[in-house]
């Protein structure tokens, strides 16, 4: 059973099946919104938010897509957490996704999980969440990105492009370059390219034009004490650059 997907606002990435196929998305950057919010609990507690009433701050703002994150947090905050995000996010019809837990993602009725390298594996996740689901992997070199375009995935992340506090990734920033050329092999597969890491509204719009689908951002987002018109900068910023 699919989690019952409704607008995913991904087009044709929400219904990708469990074998996604080489030119199956034609134009991806025109099928995943501009901006995934990140609601990171922790980042958010540190600016004074909190989970949910960031999620109304950034629906306001005019995001559609969020991904619900909570490292260190039980399982039962979690699933309470992110079922609520979910209604917020229904009323509006923005997707939602969980970060790292695939069996949350189900419980709580999330549009997909988003998984890191040490998670479980695409093909595990979507077992959990269902073919309909959206699955996105992190990645972090051109070798990653090859490895993920042949996982059962529906979007890729790509990051850290620039130096970020926000996590210890293990990994350089890759730069813009390196976002380019990964958004280029993933379009080849049909897939768009998420970048994350250290971005801000006044580099979103070059990390877009380099080539991704869609900019990730955390704590920019949280930055000026005002996170719904922090996104509404974004989209007005970015809604230039896009080509869709
Ligand atoms: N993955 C790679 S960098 C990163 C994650 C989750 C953190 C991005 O946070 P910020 O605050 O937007 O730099
Ligand atoms: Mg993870």
């Amino acid at each position: 059973m699919g989690l019952g997907i409704r607008d995913s606002g991904f087009g044709a990435h929400a219904t990708r099946g469990p074998h996604p196929q080489s030119g199956q998305i034609p134009n991806p950057k025109s099928r995943i919104p501009l901006l995934n919010a990140i609601l990171d609990k922790d980042v958010a507690a540190r600016a004074g938010w909190t989970i949910l009433d960031l999620a109304r701050a950034f629906l306001s703002g005019g995001a559609r897509f969020l991904q619900v994150r909570a490292k260190h947090a039980s399982s039962a905050w979690l699933l309470d957490a992110s079922s609520a995000v979910v209604a917020l996010g229904q009323a509006v019809g923005a997707t939602v996704v969980v970060n790292d837990r695939a069996d949350i993602a189900r419980l709580s009725r999330a549009h997909g999980v988003h998984l890191g390298q040490q998670d479980l594996d695409p093909a595990s996740a979507r077992a959990i969440v269902g073919c309909d689901a959206l699955v996105g992997l992190s990645t972090h070199t051109l070798k990653q990105v090859d490895a993920a375009t042949s996982q059962p995935v529906s979007y890729l992340a790509i990051g850290p492009v620039f130096g970020t506090a926000t996590k210890a990734t293990g990994h350089a920033a890759i730069g813009l370059d390196l976002v380019s050329r990964a958004a280029a092999r993933a379009r080849e597969r049909g897939l768009p390219v998420v970048a994350i890491g250290g971005i801000t509204l006044d580099t979103a719009a070059d990390v877009i034009g380099a080539g991704a689908s869609s900019v990730a951002v955390i704590s920019d987002l949280v930055s000026t004490g005002d996170p719904e018109a922090r996104v509404h900068a974004y989209l007005d910023r970015l809604s230039q650059v896009s080509d869709v």
